[in-house]
C-alpha cells in the first residue's frame, strides 16, 4: 500500500472511531501493519481513553496469593508450574495463607488476587477452604480469585456445573474473577500452547455464567509468542462479542509473553513498540470494555507509564508476592509503594485515583492508612477530554 492510500485508510478508521462506530477485523489487521504510524494509532486510542475515563489513572493496593505451583497441565508458556514430585513444588498451609491475609491487612490491601496450579492431589474442598478461610478472617478484602481454567478444573472435580461451582465459591467469599487463562482463543494457536486445559468455548461459557450470576470478571490476551495479528484481532472480537451480551467484563489486560524458563524460551519477548501498539489496538477494538490495564509487572515500569497515553487508564496495583512473571524472567521490582505508583501516574500527566476491585474510589482514614471504605465510582464527565 502506498503512503497516500495508507493515510486515506487511516483517516477512514479515525472517522469511524470519532463517530463511535465499531472497528471490524480488516480495520484491526490494518492497525497492526508495521508501517501504520504507532503515534497516530496511539493518539486515537488516547482520545478514546479520555472519552471513556477522562484524565484518571487508576491503581489499587493489592497482593497476590498463589496457593500452589503444582499443576497437572503443562502450558508451553508457563515458567511457574511444577511437577508433583519437584523439590520446588509447594502447596500452602492454612497458617501460611492466614499470614498473607494479616500482611495484606497491615499494608492496607483492598484486594487479593488468588490463582495457582491445578494440584494433582488437592480436592475441590481445599480450594474452597482457601476462600472461606480468608473471607472469615479478613472480610473486608475483596477476593479476586480463580481463572476460568481453575473453575473448569473444579467442575471436573465436583462433576457439577459451572454455575454450581461459581455460586458455591461466591458463597465461600469469592468476589470476582481475574482474566487469566484466555491466552489466544484461536485453535491454531491455543492447540500449540495449551491444548489440554480449558478450551475457548469453556473459557467463554465460564465468564458468561459468572456475568449471569452477577459476578464481574476481567479478561486478558497473551501476545508476543507464536500468534499473528489475525489471531489477536480474532481474540479481541470474541471478547467484544461476549461483552455485548453480558457487559460483565470490567477491564482488559493485554499480557506480553515472557519467554525465560518456559517451553518457548527460544523466542524473544515482544518489543516496547509492540506492547504499545497492542495496548492502543485493544483500546480501539474493545469499544464496549470500560478499562484497559497496563500491568506494570509484565510491561516494565517505563512502558506501563507510557501506555497511559496509548489507551490504558489503569496500572493494576502496588502488588506483592507476584510469581508468574518473575519466574518467567520479569525484571520489575517485587512491589511498588503507594507513593511510587502515584508518582508514575502523575508524571504521566494523569490524576491518580485509588480504586477497589470494582472501580469504586477508595477512601482512607487520614489518621490510619489501613482503615478504608469504598466510595462511589469516579465521575469522569468532569475530567478534561482533549480533541484528537
Ligand atoms: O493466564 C503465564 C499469563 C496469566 C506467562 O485479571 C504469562 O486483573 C507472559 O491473568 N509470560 C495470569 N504471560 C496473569 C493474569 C492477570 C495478571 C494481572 C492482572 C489480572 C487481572 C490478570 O499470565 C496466565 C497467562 O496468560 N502468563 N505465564 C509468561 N511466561
Ligand atoms: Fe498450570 Fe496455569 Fe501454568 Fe498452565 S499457566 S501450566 S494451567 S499454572
Amino acid at each position: 500500500m502506498i503512503a497516500a492510500e495508507r493515510d486515506a485508510r487511516f483517516r477512514e478508521i479515525r472517522d469511524k472511531v470519532e463517530a463511535e462506530e465499531r472497528l471490524d477485523l480488516e480495520d484491526g489487521l490494518f492497525l497492526y501493519e508495521p508501517n501504520v504510524s504507532l503515534q497516530a494509532i496511539g493518539e486515537l486510542a488516547n482520545w478514546v481513553r479520555e472519552r471513556k475515563n477522562g484524565n484518571v489513572g487508576y491503581y489499587n493496593i493489592n497482593t497476590h496469593l498463589n496457593p500452589t505451583n503444582v499443576c497437572v497441565y503443562r502450558c508451553r508458556f508457563c515458567a511457574f508450574r511444577k511437577d508433583l514430585r519437584d523439590e520446588n513444588g509447594y502447596a500452602m498451609s492454612d497458617e501460611q495463607i492466614l499470614h498473607r491475609g494479616r500482611e495484606a491487612t497491615a499494608n492496607g490491601c483492598t484486594e487479593m488476587h488468588i490463582v495457582g496450579g491445578l494440584h494433582h492431589q488437592r480436592k475441590y474442598e481445599w480450594y474452597r477452604g482457601i476462600i472461606s478461610l480468608l473471607k472469615e478472617n479478613f472480610p473486608q478484602i475483596h477476593l479476586k480469585a480463580w481463572t476460568a481454567v481453575e473453575i473448569d478444573w473444579f467442575r471436573f472435580q465436583t462433576k457439577k456445573s459451572f454455575r454450581w461451582v461459581l455460586e458455591d465459591m461466591r458463597e465461600a467469599g469469592q468476589g470476582s474473577m481475574p482474566g487469566g487463562g484466555a491466552e489466544i482463543f484461536h485453535p491454531e494457536v491455543r492447540d500449540q500452547l495449551c491444548e489440554h486445559k480449558a478450551n475457548t468455548p469453556s473459557w467463554i461459557e465460564i465468564h458468561k455464567t459468572a456475568h449471569e450470576i452477577g459476578m464481574k470478571t476481567n479478561c486478558t490476551m497473551l501476545y508476543g509468542h507464536v500468534e499473528k495479528a489475525y489471531h489477536r484481532i480474532d481474540h479481541l472480537m470474541r471478547l467484544r462479542e461476549l461483552q455485548d451480551k453480558t457487559g460483565g467484563f470490567q477491564v482488559f489486560i493485554p499480557l506480553a509473553f515472557h519467554p525465560e524458563n518456559t517451553g518457548l524460551s527460544d523466542l524473544k519477548k515482544p518489543s516496547g513498540l509492540m506492547d504499545l501498539r497492542t495496548m492502543a489496538v485493544s483500546r480501539l477494538m474493545l469499544d464496549n470494555v470500560q478499562h484497559i490495564k497496563a500491568y506494570w509487572i509484565m510491561l516494565g515500569i517505563e512502558t506501563a507509564q507510557t501506555a497511559l497515553a496509548y489507551g490504558a487508564d489503569d496500572l493494576d496495583g502496588t502488588v506483592r508476592h507476584e510469581l508468574i512473571y518473575h519466574d518467567a524472567g520479569a525484571q520489575t521490582p517485587e512491589f511498588l509503594s503507594v507513593d511510587e505508583i502515584r508518582h508514575l501516574i502523575s508524571e504521566a500527566g494523569r490524576d491518580p485515583v485509588e480504586r477497589d476491585t470494582t472501580y469504586h474510589r477508595v477512601i482512607r482514614d487520614p489518621n490510619d492508612f489501613t482503615q478504608w471504605h469504598s466510595g462511589a465510582s469516579v465521575d469522569v464527565s468532569t475530567s478534561e477530554v482533549v480533541a484528537c
